[in-house]
This record gives C-alpha cells, sequence and structure tokens, in this order.
C-alpha cells in the first residue's frame, strides 16, 4: 500500500476513535439522535478531510492530539452536510456510503436533528482547550469553518446548486456553485494546520492554491463518477445529475475535456506545493488520489 493510503486508513481509525470520545452514546430519552450521529460518522467514507488536517499538521508541526479535534470538528461538519443533502427536500438519496441515508435508517425528523447536532457539536468540539492552548487560535478556527460552511461558501453552494437544478449555468457559475460546495470545506482542511502554528503568509498561500485546484478536482471526479461510476463502489445511486438535467463540469464540457481539466488543475496544485519541497509529498499523492478516484 502507498503511504498515502495508508494514511488515509489511518485517519479515519484515528478520526473514528476520537468520535467515540465525543460522541458517547447516552443512556436518556436523546439517544436516538446520537445513535443517529454516531451512524452518519464513525467508520463512514474515506476521511479525506480529515487525512488533509493530519498530514499538514504533521508539515507545521502541529501536535497530533490538537489536529485530531479539528479532524473531528472537520468530519462532523461534513457528515451533517451528507445528511441534510441526502434528504428528500434536497437530493432525495437512499444510499450513502454503501449503507441506508440516515433518514431511511431512521426518520426525516431525527435525520435533521442528527445534522443539526453534528453542525453544533463540531464547534464545541473546536472550542475545547484539548484542541489548542491558545484561545484567539480556536477562535480563529471557529471563524474560519463558520465562515466556509455557511452562507458564503458550503451553504451557499448548495443553495445555487438548487437553483441550477431549474436553470442552466455556465462553466464560470459552476466553477463558483463547486468552488462553495465543495471546495470550502477541502479550504478548510487544507489551511487549519497552518493557520493554528501561524505559517507564514507565503506557505498559507500556497494552500490555499492548492485547497483550490483539488476542491475543483475534487468536485470533477464526483461529475465524472455520476456518469462511469460503478455504484456498488461509490456506494450511492448513480446518474442522478442526468435525470435531474443539473449543470455539471460534465454536462457542460462532456467527459474527455472534463478529465484533462482535472488533470490540468492536478498539475497547477502540483506546482502550488514546490515551496515545500519533499514535506508535500503525500499532500501531492492526495491530489493525484482524487485524480485517479473511484469512490
Ligand atoms: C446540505 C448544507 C448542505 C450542504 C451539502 C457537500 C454537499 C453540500 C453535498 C454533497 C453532494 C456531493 C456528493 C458533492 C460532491 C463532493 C462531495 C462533497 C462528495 C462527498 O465527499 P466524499 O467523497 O465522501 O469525501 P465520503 O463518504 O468519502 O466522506
Amino acid at each position: 500500500m502507498s503511504n498515502f493510503k495508508e494514511q488515509l486508513k489511518q485517519a479515519r481509525i484515528s478520526v473514528d476513535q476520537n468520535l467515540q470520545k465525543w460522541l458517547p452514546l447516552p443512556d436518556n430519552l436523546s439517544a436516538r439522535v446520537v445513535e443517529a450521529m454516531r451512524y452518519a460518522t464513525i467508520g463512514g467514507g474515506k476521511a479525506f478531510r480529515a487525512f488533509l488536517i493530519l498530514t499538514t499538521a504533521k508539515m507545521f508541526d502541529l501536535p497530533e492530539a490538537n489536529a485530531i479535534n479539528i479532524a473531528t470538528a472537520m468530519e462532523m461538519i461534513h457528515a451533517y452536510s451528507l445528511i441534510h443533502d441526502d434528504l428528500p427536500s434536497m437530493d432525495n438519496d437512499t444510499m450513502r456510503r454503501g449503507k441506508p441515508t440516515v433518514h431511511i435508517q431512521f426518520d426525516e425528523a431525527t435525520a435533521i436533528l442528527a445534522g443539526d447536532a453534528l453542525l453544533t457539536n463540531a464547534f464545541e468540539v473546536l472550542a475545547d482547550e484539548t484542541t489548542h492552548p491558545d484561545p484567539m487560535i480556536r477562535t480563529k478556527l471557529i471563524k474560519m469553518l463558520a465562515y466556509l460552511a455557511g452562507k458564503d461558501g458550503m451553504v451557499g453552494g448548495q443553495m445555487i446548486d438548487l437553483i441550477g437544478e431549474k436553470q442552466t449555468l455556465n462553466l464560470e457559475q459552476i466553477e463558483m456553485l463547486q468552488g462553495k460546495k465543495t471546495g470550502a470545506l477541502l479550504m478548510f482542511a487544507s489551511t487549519a494546520s497552518a493557520v493554528a502554528t501561524k505559517a507564514p503568509e507565503e506557505q498559507l498561500n500556497a494552500l490555499k492554491t492548492y485547497a483550490k485546484c483539488i476542491g475543483l478536482m475534487f468536485q470533477i471526479t464526483d461529475d465524472i463518477l455520476d456518469v462511469v461510476g460503478d455504484s456498488a463502489t461509490v456506494g450511492k445511486t448513480l446518474g442522478k445529475d442526468k435525470d435531474e438535467t443539473k449543470s455539471t463540469f460534465v454536462s457542460v464540457l462532456g467527459l474527455e475535456a472534463a478529465r484533462q481539466k482535472a488533470e490540468e488543475l492536478g498539475v497547477q496544485a502540483d506546482d502550488a506545493l514546490s515551496i515545500f519541497g519533499e514535506k508535500a509529498i503525500t499532500l501531492k499523492e492526495a491530489a493525484h488520489f482524487i485524480l485517479e478516484r473511484n469512490y
């Protein structure tokens, strides 16, 4: 297994251990919502965003004890977005990560509450003293994640995505929408460790360029998988973009040009990391993984 694949697997294991700590099953009447939160987070998905945080933590000497909480908060917000995205009022999906979506496994009201609580409790994790000894750093991380997950980031992108189901979007609009919907959380994941260690501006900017590239690449490969992927491997229903006449990179560019665009972005992501030399090798492997991914 490559270094990248091992580290991705390790990120999943480490975050799961920390989620067990932050989401213990209570012995009371609210246990059902915690069950749904655990169902949506523990052992589910690639933990790619957590991996980015833990990898950049090593690059910037952020202690793993701090980074793991940032990674856990990140995966909680990611899981919330997937639960809500799958709801009948949004994408109306029944399968995610190879198992029934949260509203199917539990019920719609519980799914909404589980998403709400994951969003809220993520900020509890970030605000905790164990996340960073400096309260100013914790506040900075909280503000950054709130901004990137909210109206100017992921939620704003999701709104434009829903509008895009009713009207055709051009390439520029699709890039803007995906930069927010998919790119914003990847921006946080790529830069949080650098922010937490007060990295020099030049290094932070390099990571921001890398994040912008991988955000778009991630979405392009998602659009490609929707057309050519294997639903058992991807773990969800595919072919939905076409059915819903959604404007996507593939619908606007076609498969080949979309692939080529992803490859060009991969080169740009690589270039952005050149100032880190050998230290950025795992991040480069991560960009390559996005290009090749089949799940
Ligand atoms: C409902 C507020 C709200 C936002 C939803 C992220 C999102 C916005 C919707 C998800 C739709 C989607 C499939 C986007 C494509 C990119 C993406 C985020 C894929 C899922 O991320 P992965 O592949 O998932 O990292 P795993 O399961 O591996 O964690």
